[in-house]
């Protein structure tokens, strides 16, 4: 098969794109998700208990949740009301299912039909040469892959973690891994913040954001760049909300005029929903893809001109002096930027970053929010040190309503990063685990994501196993991904729903269902709670609340355990004390991570706790203690003739890839996935019109991909620049050329051809 994703066009409707986010329309389709795939009346009782006080964290996003008194109905949002009914679905995947499907058939079938089957409600294998998936028993399933992993080198065995898994199973995982004896954790925050974690642990000595909600309400000035709140950081309208309320005001950034960053009408706010809505974006800049750098640095170069008419005035030297490093250094560059060009690399006007640069020197407390719009290119680490000169040079850092604050993804993305998942060995907590468990672990790096697809490829690795996620979709480059999966002798994944990582399998494979974050948790010494931290550094208690009747489903902590036990007999860890009873796995966490100190206690108070963040607090964790400037250098793309650059986006009706729906409601775009949003005298210039059908070609280090069957949106973009959905334009993106300092895929970035179909 040459392509993954199936080219199959469903029926493109396009409408006038929205411009309020929320509101009663988002009522109505959350509710109508909730309908479909749940009872209603036990729809309701679940949205009630989300993110409260002994109930779950919202399996959707990072965002946190606004914490002290806590209404009676949490605060939730269309999307999250998506994953938790996408995750509470009646319908199964069983034997029966896989008696009446080959794997090739279901290759076939679009993501979103994938996942609409439901539920994986049994361990599933898939023998050699097998064209069904049959059942096995767990215990077979155990030995089958501690067979394997015993029978090869650890390092030809990659373990893959999605941003889900909790605190307490990410800890097990990563320390079941190394005591095997390798570092090959990759996972997806290689593809989403790594950019961020590389920049911000260079610069402010943490690899995380500064600011707290409070912050957020409390600021003069939000800079939200790259970032698509109304769809997937609902929650976040409302803070923002709040932050207009009290007089601040936000400049977005994007090359899309998103619905959600224009007005917001809070759906739980029934005034408000009356009344029309908060204006949120005062000053909406629709720069080119890739070119925030650009215009960070003509906004530096604007005010340090103008702080050398009247120092001290545009910027906060007081700060610069006790705290930074490297303002000279910064200083001599800008001296020698040149604005015409930094402003005609971004394509807005002077007039627009005149106007912005006047916003940022009249505001003494300043956000800059941003995701994945700016850690998915080839700069995104100099982009984001960029971002933090701009921060430093305000003194917008380390005070109220001032700071960092990038926006994560998945809903423990950060937490699992915090507790070890990574494919480098902190010495800390080597050490850590050298004190406390008595073994030595792995001192080499390990394999990232975008390492893990090349050795896999190149045949270096045997054994795959994945603890949540969707690799093949969620990869670039996905035909090599394929092929690198393909050579595995098995491949595992431990899944909620069915996926096409299940039908692009080793030799054999496994496919091991757990226990969602909505679910009760019942092991021998009783109920069960997992915690999460969110993006704002707070962990808090997530306990499951529906039962689970008709599926055999094991935890996530419990598969980990039972892995170690059978694949490391002679390991002195307790895992079978783990297994039982998640409050011995916090007292090792406590005992091995900085920050979670008490952790048992901690966790469950209401609101949870805050981990500690030297930059909230102007102490910065560098070679110096420092704060550092940065001087990195513009690279603007070079695109050849009939080039595009193309950057990949969510759909409102997706997570990740994760298909709810083929609306994208708030973009106008009905019914289709595979489209191209084009600037209408781009489309003309190809001699095309809406709707028309074309293929998509990238070309890097002189190795073609093509996407097949894409369909052209006029859109408002800037011209030159494209936008497809991720996962279908996956294809397209490389894996030899990723970002520098993150080897983060490009997925925002690809230079691509459009032309007539094959
Ligand atoms: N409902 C829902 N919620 C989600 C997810 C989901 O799929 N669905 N995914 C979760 C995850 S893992 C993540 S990481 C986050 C992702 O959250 P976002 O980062 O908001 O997701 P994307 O759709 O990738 O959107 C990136 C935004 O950046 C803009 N953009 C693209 N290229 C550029 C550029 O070069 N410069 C600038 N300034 N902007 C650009 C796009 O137009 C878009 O508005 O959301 C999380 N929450
Ligand atoms: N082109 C392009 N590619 C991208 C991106 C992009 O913007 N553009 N974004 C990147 C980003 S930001 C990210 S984070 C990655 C996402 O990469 P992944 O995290 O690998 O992908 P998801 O789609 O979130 O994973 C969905 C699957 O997770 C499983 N699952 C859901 N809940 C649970 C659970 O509680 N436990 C377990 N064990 N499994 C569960 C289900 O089986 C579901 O099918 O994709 C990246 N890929
Ligand atoms: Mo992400």
């Amino acid at each position: 098969m040459s392509e993954l994703t199936p080219p199959r066009l469903t029926g493109l409707e396009l409408k006038e794109p929205y411009d309020k986010a929320a509101g009663m329309s988002a009522l109505r389709y959350s509710l109508k998700h909730v309908t479909e795939y749940m009872h209603l009346g036990e729809g309701l009782e679940t949205l009630a208990k989300l993110n409260q006080k002994g109930g779950f964290d919202c399996p959707g996003c990072a965002w946190p949740d606004p914490d002290g008194s806590r209404t009676p109905m949490a605060e939730y949002c269309e999307n999250g009301v998506k994953a938790i009914a996408e995750e509470a679905t009646k319908r199964r995947v069983g034997s029966d299912f896989f008696a009446r499907h080959t794997v090739e058939e279901l290759g076939t079938w679009t993501d979103f039909e994938l996942g609409k089957s439901g539920r994986i409600a049994q361990p599933l294998h898939l023998r050699p040469a097998a064209q069904h998936y049959t059942p096995i028993s767990w215990a077979e399933a155990f030995d089958l892959m501690a067979d394997k992993l015993r029978s090869i080198e650890p390092d030809e065995a990659i373990f893959y973690t999605s941003g889900r898994a909790s605190n307490e199973a990410a800890f097990l995982y990563q320390l079941f891994v190394r005591q095997y004896g390798t570092n090959n954790l990759p996972d997806c925050s290689n593809m989403c913040h790594e950019s961020t974690s590389k920049a911000l642990a260079e610069v402010i000595g943490l690899g995380k954001g500064s600011v707290t909600l409070e912050d957020i309400h409390e600021a003069d000035l939000i800079i939200c760049m790259g970032q698509n709140p109304g769809t997937n950081h609902p929650r976040m309208l409302s803070a923002l909300e709040t932050m207009k309320e009290r007089g601040g005001r936000m400049i977005s950034v994007n090359p899309l005029p998103e619905t959600g960053l224009k007005n917001f009408v809070n759906p739980q706010r029934p005034l408000k929903m009356v009344t029309g809505g908060t204006d949120l974006t005062d000053l909406f800049l629709q720069v080119k893809i890739n070119e925030d750098q650009s215009l960070l640095r003509a906004w530096l170069k604007i005010l340090y001109d103008r702080e050398k008419q009247a120092p001290g005035e545009y910027f906060d030297q007081t700060f610069i002096r006790e705290h930074t490093s490297g303002y000279a250094a910064m200083a001599q560059l800008l001296e020698e930027t040149d604005l015409d060009s930094c402003i005609a690399n971004t394509g807005l006007t002077r007039d627009e970053i005149e106007e912005s640069a006047g916003l940022i020197h009249g505001s003494r407390r300043i956000i800059i929010c941003y995701a994945m719009g700016l850690t998915q290119h080839e700069n995104s680490v100099d982009t984001i040190k960029e971002l933090v000169n701009l921060l430093l040079a305000k003194g917008s850092i380390g005070k109220p309503g001032a700071g960092i604050c990038p926006v994560r993804g998945h809903s423990n993305v950060q937490g699992d990063r915090t507790v070890g998942i990574w494919d480098k060995l902190k010495p800390e907590l080597a050490e850590a685990l050298r004190n406390y468990y008595n073994f030595e672990p792995p001192t080499e790096d390990g394999y990232d994501v975008v390492k893990s697809i090349h050795a896999m490829a190149e045949g270096k690795a045997k054994f795959f196993l994945a603890l949540g996620g969707n690799f093949i979709s969620a990869t670039p480059d996905t035909e090599l991904t394929a092929k690198g999966l393909r050579k595995c002798d098995l491949t595992v994944h431990v899944s909620t729903k069915l996926n096409r990582s299940h039908l692009v399998h080793g030799r054999e494979a496994l496919i091991l269902p757990c226990l969602g974050r909505t679910e009760r948790d019942l092991q021998a010494s009783g109920e069960q709670f997992v915690s999460c931290e969110n993006s704002m550094g707070v962990v808090q208690m997530s306990k499951g609340v529906l039962e689970v009747e008709d599926m055999d489903l094991l935890s996530e902590c419990a598969i980990v355990c039972e892995l170690a036990r059978r694949t490391l007999p002679e390991s002195r860890v307790p895992w079978v004390a783990y297994r039982k009873d998640y409050d011995l796995i916090r007292d090792a966490i406590a005992a091995c991570i900085p920050g979670f100190e008490r952790y048992n206690e901690k966790v469950r108070e209401p609101g949870g706790f805050n981990l500690p963040n030297g930059p909230r607090n102007r102490r910065f964790d560098t070679s110096d203690g420092k704060a550092q400037f940065s001087t990195t250098r513009l690279t603007p793309h070079t695109l050849a003739p009939g080039e595009f650059l193309m950057t990949t986006v969510r759909s409102h009706d997706q997570y990740n890839t994760t298909i709810y729906g083929l609306h994208d409601r708030y973009r106008g775009i009905h019914n289709e996935r595979r489209v191209v949003l084009m600037h209408p005298e781009d489309i003309a210039m190809l001699g095309g019109t809406a709707g028309a059908v074309v293929d998509l070609k990238s070309n890097y280090l002189r190795k073609e991909r093509t996407a097949e069957r894409f369909q052209l949106v006029p859109y408002s973009i800037p011209r030159g620049c494209i936008a497809t959905y991720f996962p279908e334009a996956n294809v397209l993106v490389p894996s030899e050329v990723t970002a520098r300092g993150s080897n983060c895929p490009i997925s925002k970035s690809v230079r691509v051809l459009v032309g007539p179909p094959r």
